[in-house]
C-alpha cells in the first residue's frame, strides 16, 4: 500500500502503464481535446446562434452529441484548466483563483495526477498548443508550445518546450500551426492526444481582420437581461466591476460616438464587444475546420475522441455584464460537444456534466483506471445514449478568488490598495448548488447571505427567494444536499 501521495502518484501511473497491455486490436482511440476561452453557450450556431458561424463546431454537433447542461466546478481560467487536467475539484488540484496562481502563490498539486500524464504513461504521445495559463511549466507532454499567461493575440511569443519565441500572425492561427505540426508528427504506431486550446475569444477581443468587419451592418440582439435592475440580489447588485455601462466605458472612449447619453453609450459598447467576441470566435471556428480536414485527410477521424468545450461560460450582455466568475447561469454553463467513436450522431442530452468528467471519460476511453483522485465521473455511458440509473441530480459550484485575503480581514480587504494581487472584477467567493430546478448560492464572506431561485419559473435567476415564506422546504433540502456534496468532495475544511 502507498504511504506517501508521492507513492501513490507513482502507482497511479504505473497502473496506467499496465493497462496499455490490455489493448487489442483495432486499438485505443486518439484524443483530441479541444478548449477554448470564455466561449458561453448560445454563442455558435450548434447552440442555437443564427449571426456567428459555425460551421465546424455544427459538423461535430451533427455527427456526435451535445450537452446540453454541462457546467464548470469554478467558473475562471486557471482554475477550470485545473479541473480539467485534474478531473478534481479547486480544494483538490491546488488550484483556487486566478491571481493566486499568476503570481505563483498556488501551483498544481504535483501529486495530484493528470489526464495527459496517464496518457504519456500508458503509451500515448501527448501534445498541447495554445493556452496553458497556469504558472509552471506544462507537465505529463511530450511536446508543448504555450502562450505565457494569457498570451497575446498577435504575433504572440510562444513558449516551445522550454524556449521562448515571438511568432508573425494571429494567435488562433498560431496555435494552429503548432497542432498541426503535432499531428503530422503521428502516426499509426502509437496513440496520440492533443490539448488544443486557444487564448480566443478571451477579453479584450481582438479579431483577425478578415473577420474585423463581419458584423459591421448587423445589429446584434441584447439579452433579455441586460438592463437587469439587480433587485433582490446584494453581490449583484454591488458588481460594479462587471457591467458594460460603467467599467467598460473606458476601453472604448477613443472610438465611441460623442453625444451619446448612458443609455446609448451602454448600447453602442454592447455592439463593439459582442461583434469583436463573434469575430474571434469564427477565427476558431476556421481553425478548428483546419485541423478536421487534417484528421480526414489522413483518415484518423474515426479512431478520435473529440471534445469541444471552453473553460468557463461568459457574460455576454446577459445581466448588464461581461466576464464569468458568478455562479449563475451564463457564467456556469458550457458548450460541451463530443464526437466519440462509434457513438451516437446529432444528438442532445440533458443529464448533467462537469468540466471534472471529462478526464475520466478520457480515461475511459484509453482504458486507463480513474485514479482516486479525481472526482467527476466519465459520461461515455451517456454518448452510448443510455440514461444510467446512477448519475448525479445535482452539482456543487465553488469560487474562491479573493477568498485568502478575506480570510480573517473582512471585505474590505478587497479594496485595499496595499493588496498587491488586486483582482479587477471584485466577486466575493461563494459556493452553491444546483439541480434540474433550482440553485442555491451561499456568499459565506458576505455575512451568510443566499441566494435561492426556482430555475423553472425563473431561468434567468432575476428573484431571490432565499427567506420567503413557502420556500422553506426546498431552502433546507438543498443545504442538506449542499452539505452532502461537501462531505462527498471532502471540502469540508
Ligand atoms: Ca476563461
Amino acid at each position: 500500500m502507498p504511504t506517501t501521495r508521492r507513492e501513490a502518484l507513482q502507482a497511479t501511473l504505473a497502473m496506467a502503464a499496465a493497462s496499455a497491455c490490455n489493448w487489442r486490436r483495432p486499438g485505443r482511440p486518439n484524443i483530441l481535446f479541444v478548449m477554448t476561452d470564455d466561449h458561453a453557450v448560445g454563442h455558435s450556431g450548434c447552440y442555437g446562434n443564427k449571426l456567428v458561424k459555425t460551421p465546424n463546431l455544427d459538423r461535430l454537433a451533427g455527427e456526435g452529441t451535445r450537452f446540453d447542461s454541462s457546467f464548470v466546478t469554478n467558473s475562471l481560467c486557471a482554475p477550470s484548466r485545473a479541473c480539467v487536467l485534474t478531473g478534481a475539484y479547486s480544494h483538490v488540484n491546488g488550484i483556487r483563483g486566478n491571481s493566486e496562481a499568476k503570481n505563483s502563490i498556488e501551483k498544481l498539486d504535483p501529486n495530484v495526477p493528470t489526464y495527459p500524464q496517464l496518457l504519456q504513461a500508458a503509451g500515448y504521445r501527448t501534445g498541447i498548443a495554445g493556452k496553458w495559463h497556469l504558472s509552471h511549466d506544462p507537465v505529463g507532454f511530450d511536446s508543448w508550445a504555450v502562450l505565457p499567461g494569457q498570451g497575446e493575440y498577435f504575433n504572440p511569443t510562444f513558449i516551445e518546450n522550454g524556449t521562448r519565441k515571438q511568432h508573425h500572425g494571429y494567435a488562433t492561427d498560431v496555435t494552429t500551426d503548432f497542432a498541426l505540426e503535432f499531428l503530422k508528427q503521428q502516426d499509426a504506431s502509437k496513440p496520440w492526444c492533443l490539448v488544443y486550446q486557444h487564448k480566443a475569444p478571451h477579453r479584450p477581443f481582438l479579431p483577425p481582420p478578415r473577420f474585423a468587419k463581419t458584423f459591421d451592418k448587423v445589429e446584434i440582439p441584447e439579452p433579455p437581461t441586460f438592463d437587469d435592475d439587480y433587485s433582490t440580489r446584494k453581490v449583484a447588485a454591488e458588481a460594479e466591476d462587471m457591467r458594460f455601462d460603467i467599467s467598460l466605458e473606458p476601453d472604448y472612449k477613443k472610438e465611441m460616438p460623442a453625444g451619446l447619453d448612458a443609455k446609448a453609450k451602454k448600447k453602442w459598447i454592447y455592439q463593439r464587444f459582442v461583434k469583436d467576441y463573434y469575430g474571434a470566435i469564427m477565427a476558431i471556428d476556421e481553425n478548428l475546420g483546419r485541423v478536421l480536414k487534417h484528421l480526414d485527410d489522413r483518415k484518423m477521424t474515426e479512431d478520435t475522441l473529440i471534445i469541444y468545450t471552453s473553460d468557463n461560460g461568459f457574460f455576454v450582455g446577459d445581466h448588464g455584464w461581461y466576464d464569468k466568475r458568478f455562479m449563475y447561469e451564463p457564467s456556469l454553463r458550457v458548450p460541451m460537444i463530443v464526437r466519440a467513436p462509434g457513438a451516437r450522431r446529432g444528438a442532445t442530452h440533458e443529464l448533467m456534466t462537469l468540466n471534472i468528467d471529462i478526464a475520466p471519460t478520457i480515461l475511459d476511453y484509453a482504458g486507463i483506471p480513474q485514479p482516486e483522485s479525481m472526482q467527476g465521473a466519465s459520461f461515455r455511458r451517456l454518448l452510448a445514449g443510455a440514461a444510467p440509473v446512477e448519475w448525479r441530480k445535482s452539482m456543487y459550484y465553488t469560487y474562491y478568488e479573493n477568498s485568502w485575503v478575506l480570510a480573517g480581514k473582512g471585505k474590505e480587504a478587497m479594496s485595499d490598495p496595499s493588496f498587491q494581487f488586486f483582482t479587477p472584477h471584485r466577486i466575493g467567493p461563494h459556493r452553491g448548488v444546483r439541480t434540474a430546478t433550482h440553485k442555491l448560492i451561499q456568499y459565506y464572506a458576505e455575512q451568510d447571505y443566499w441566494e435561492l431561485f426556482n430555475l423553472e419559473d425563473d431561468p434567468h435567476e432575476l428573484r431571490n427567494l432565499y427567506g420567503k415564506a413557502g420556500t422553506e422546504p426546498v431552502t433546507a433540502a438543498l443545504k442538506s444536499e449542499l452539505e452532502r456534496l461537501q462531505r462527498q468532495y471532502k471540502d469540508t475544511a
